[in-house]
């Protein structure tokens, strides 16, 4: 008879400190041409995908992430139309896009197509506006594509995973500098910016690099259980919309979205920032 064995995964966050969450079934384990790809189903979580042993989103607390890495710029932004997300193969943050009305286009630009081919296979709940017409989906190193556009995006999501493997130079200050070049001179970015209680020097580096750029930056912050320490960041970078006065939350009122985390209060309050991660940011 055979023997069933617990199942704990553990993500190493890092020499003392780890995330471990009970696992029902192993759904998918492979590697890709740039990192170990992993999808399991855990029994709090649910469905899970792991990037090279980090947890990139869980079935059950998604929602917060994917709904304030996009509504916040979308609905600073006074009219967005053309949208670019970097990374986010999994198209969490493109299935947020796609609720905006305003929104013609969006290309999601991913370097990784077995991350896209298994996130439309096992899941659905993130990968399910990817064949909406108004989505282009391009498989391609971010950095690469976003080089020779210029003044063409109202809105620039940088869906990155950690800076190790092929998210490192998602991270660096040429990388922004092309980023802020393929903006219109009104265009918004946001990347998401790691967790302020383990990822200090990271935090630190990315706003240092972002502080030349851009003459509006705020961070913004966001509860994700499944995530180191579960308190994560966003960096806004704006050429000229400010998040906190420039923003449409009649246009949220009116549009009557369906979200769970997002709403007119969260778009305040989330820029509100304990003193220990301003000192970070200063
Ligand atoms: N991208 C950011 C995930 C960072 C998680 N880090 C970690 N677990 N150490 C998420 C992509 C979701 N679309």
């Amino acid at each position: 008879m055979a023997i069933e064995m617990d199942f704990w995964f553990t993500e190493t966050v890092n020499d003392t400190v780890g995330n471990t969450i009970k696992v029902k079934k192993r759904i998918f384990s492979g590697h890709s041409d740039f990192q170990k790809i992993e999808i399991l189903d855990a029994y709090h979580y649910g469905r899970t995908l792991i990037l090279e042993g980090s947890v990139q989103l869980t079935e059950k607390d998604e929602f917060t992430y994917h709904e304030m890495i996009s509504h916040v710029p979308l609905f600073t932004h006074p009219h967005p139309e053309h949208v670019l997300v970097i990374g986010g193969g999994d198209g969490g943050t493109i299935r947020e896009v796609m609720k905006h009305p305003t929104v013609l286009r969006a290309k999601l630009v991913e370097i990784d197509p077995l991350v896209i081919e298994k996130s439309r296979q096992f899941l659905p709940f993130v990968s399910c506006e990817m064949d909406n017409p108004r989505v282009e989906v391009i498989i391609q190193d971010g950095i690469q594509y976003v080089k020779p556009h210029v003044g063409v995006f109202d809105v620039i999501l940088i869906d990155s995973t950690d800076p190790v493997g092929p998210g490192v130079v998602l991270y660096q200050k040429k990388f922004f500098e092309d980023v802020h070049k393929a903006l219109k001179d009104d265009g918004i970015m946001v990347a998401q910016s790691e967790s302020p209680f383990f990822d200090q020097h990271i935090v630190r580096e990315l706003y240092a690099a972002l502080k030349p750029l851009f003459p509006i930056r705020r961070m913004y912050l966001a509860p994700v259980p499944s995530y180191p320490s579960g308190f994560w960041s966003f960096a806004f970078c704006s050429k000229r919309y400010d998040p906190i006065m420039d923003n449409r939350c009649e246009d949220l009122r009116r549009l009557n979205l369906s979200t769970r985390y997002y709403n007119e209060a969260i778009h305040q309050a989330a820029f509100a920032i304990p003193n220990f991660v301003q000192e970070l940011i200063a």
